[in-house]
């Protein structure tokens, strides 16, 4: 039964089907099953298959729009349950987070932005396309402890390296940790721009961010 609903959202979200996937997305809850589950297992896993398909050239942009407006409406059903799950949580740092300038990809930035406000995080969310000069701004206006910059393309991910230097040149980056993430990013590339660290989903970003305030 679990294993069945997981796998019609996933295939729902394949086929771009907004309103079903809502729906399902709504009985998986009511069902019991996890909303971390649901994104891990059915959201994400489908998104994966989107974009291999984008890939191969058997799915085209319109797949690509209608599939991540699905999964944007599945999450903004999800989010509540999952802020409800971290109700009594102490804040425990600041976070500045937005995906570079160039790149419009949000669902996974928002995301983590929603899995570090469920885990005690105060969170300055700044959109997509950000310029480096409001991440700079945004930084020093709220003291932030981190900074969390999403990349999903291979064209901004050096937007990540720009913005670090932005920091230094700005005499902000010894009072900021920075973390990185997206589909490209990698551990390797995160060290070479001087990065304080990189998390493959948002889970990860999670325990990385709370090692990042230690
Ligand atoms: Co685009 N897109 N897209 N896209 N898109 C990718 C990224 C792509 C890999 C598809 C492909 O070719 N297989 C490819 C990039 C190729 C590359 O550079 N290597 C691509 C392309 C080419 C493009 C366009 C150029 C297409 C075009 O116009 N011809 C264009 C670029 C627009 C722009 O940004 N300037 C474009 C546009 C779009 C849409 C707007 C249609 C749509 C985004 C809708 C939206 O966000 N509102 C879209 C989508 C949906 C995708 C795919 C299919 C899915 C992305 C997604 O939302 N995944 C994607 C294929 C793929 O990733 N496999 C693809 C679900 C999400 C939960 O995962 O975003 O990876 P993700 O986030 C994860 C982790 O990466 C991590 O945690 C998140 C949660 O687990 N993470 C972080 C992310 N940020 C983090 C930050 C952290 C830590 C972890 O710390 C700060």
């Amino acid at each position: 039964m679990v294993t069945d609903l997981l796998a019609d959202i996933k295939e729902n979200l394949i086929n771009g089907d907004q309103e079903r996937t809502v729906e399902l997305t709504k009985i998986a809850l009511e069902n019991g099953i996890e909303p971390m589950t649901i994104v891990n297992s059915a959201l994400a896993v489908g998104m994966q298959i989107v974009g291999d398909r984008y890939s191969t050239g058997e799915f085209f942009l319109p797949n690509l729009v209608a599939a991540g407006v699905t999964m944007q409406n599945a999450l903004s059903i999800l989010e509540p349950e999952l802020q409800a799950r971290h109700e009594e949580v102490q804040r425990v740092g600041k976070v500045v987070i937005g995906t570079v300038k160039g790149d419009i990809h949000e669902i996974g930035k928002s995301l983590v932005a929603t899995m570090l406000s469920c885990n005690g995080f105060e969170v300055y969310d700044v959109g997509v396309d950000v310029p480096t000069e409001i991440f700079i701004a945004k930084v020093a206006e709220t003291e932030a402890d981190l900074l969390g910059l999403s990349a999903l393309l291979t064209t901004t991910m050096t937007m990540q390296r720009q913005i670090i230097e932005e920091l230094e040149k700005a005499d902000l980056r010894d009072r900021v940790k920075v973390m990185v993430g997206g589909a490209p990013v990698s551990g390797e590339w995160a060290e070479s721009i001087g990065a304080d660290g990189y998390a493959e989903d948002a889970m990860a970003a999670v325990r990385l961010a709370k090692l990042l305030m230690q």
